[in-house]
């Protein structure tokens, strides 16, 4: 029988048929060992063919992957954890306070994206509790990320019209991150009630977040749109990305690079004849996001 794997918490997985009965299965030993770099081999969003057994089932067969996306790996380990796949675009949830999520996490969670070639949506959440001077840093942030062609916008997940919403989401598999706290239970909560999501007051938790490896989970909306929510999930696995490769997932150096005096081999730092640095200094590149660039070059850790 054909099912999407909705959940998993590592040994057991939980799929869900096109009739919409959910079955725990397990995986067949052969599954595991063909695939012997990622900790998991299958992941949620995973297309698969089972066989009951009893009450329960067993994945025998992955269907092709059109795209997969990793965890980040722990430090010096050879194995990497999938923590989706099959995604149709990335949806980020940020809020400028309570907690406040970076302009270097936002800037990196996009870069991720765009290195898996998933087109990316942010919601700066929590419109409701912002100060007049808030909404306008918001307002100009909406500017920005729209100018470099991803969808942004201001909601506030309480009382959001879910109209708006729907269509964003509507026919795609979408997968939503973002700190702990900043409102993605309660975002799916207002998308539909039937997920029944418990949400947590910010005070309950720290504001850095938390360290649950709680495992990605896939909710059904209809037949074509899912979103699945990644607590705990803080970064995306880049693993083979050079510091010459960043540069090509910013759209926005993409082009003004290719004047560079040393081409592909300038990083942008001090090199005489840079391109990127002069639009810097020009304005058409904005400094925020060349601040995230710089920090991901000098390879700092910025998931604060
Ligand atoms: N004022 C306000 N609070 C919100 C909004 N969205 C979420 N919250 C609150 O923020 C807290 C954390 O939300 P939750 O959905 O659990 O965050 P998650 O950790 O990302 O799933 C809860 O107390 C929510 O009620 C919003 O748009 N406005
Ligand atoms: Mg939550
Ligand atoms: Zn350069």
């Amino acid at each position: 029988m054909k099912a999407t794997v909705i959940k998993s918490t590592g040994s057991w997985y939980e799929v869900l048929t096109d009739g919409g009965e959910k079955v725990n299965c397990r995986i067949k030993g052969k599954i595991r060992l063909d695939d012997s770099k990622e900790t998991n081999p299958v992941a949620v969003g995973d297309f698969v063919e089972f066989e009951e057994e009893g009450t329960n089932g067993v994945i025998n067969e992955i269907l092709p992957r059109k795209n997969h996306i990793l965890r980040q790996a722990v430090k010096k380990s050879s194995h990497s954890h999938i923590l989706a796949a099959n995604i149709d675009q990335a949806l980020l949830v940020v809020t400028l306070k309570q907690p406040r999520t970076s302009l270097g996490f936002i800037d990196r969670f996009i870069i991720s994206a765009e290195a898996y070639r998933i087109p990316q949506i942010i919601f700066f959440n929590k419109a409701d509790t912002l100060t007049e001077e808030q909404v306008e840093e918001t307002n100009q942030l909406i500017l920005l990320y729209q100018s470099l062609g991803i969808t942004a916008k201001s909601i506030s997940a309480l009382n959001e019209d879910v109209g708006a919403l729907l269509e964003m989401l509507d026919g795609k598999i979408t997968l939503m991150a973002g700190h702990s706290g900043v409102g993605k239970s309660t975002l799916l909560n207002r998308i539909s009630p039937a997920f029944n999501q418990a949400t947590k007051a910010i005070s309950h938790f720290s504001q850095k977040g938390t360290h649950t490896t709680t495992f990605a989970e896939m909710f059904k909306l209809n037949s074509t749109t899912s979103i699945i929510d990644t607590p705990g999930v803080k970064e995306w696995g880049l693993a083979d990305m050079s510091e010459q490769e960043i540069s090509d997932y910013f759209v926005e150096m993409r082009n003004v690079r290719l004047g560079c005096k040393f081409g592909s081999k300038c990083l942008h730092l001090h090199e005489p004849g840079c391109a990127v640095k002069v639009a810097v200094e020009n304005g058409e590149i904005s400094e925020s996001r060349f601040n995230s660039y710089l920090s991901m070059v000098a390879g700092e850790d910025n998931r604060k």
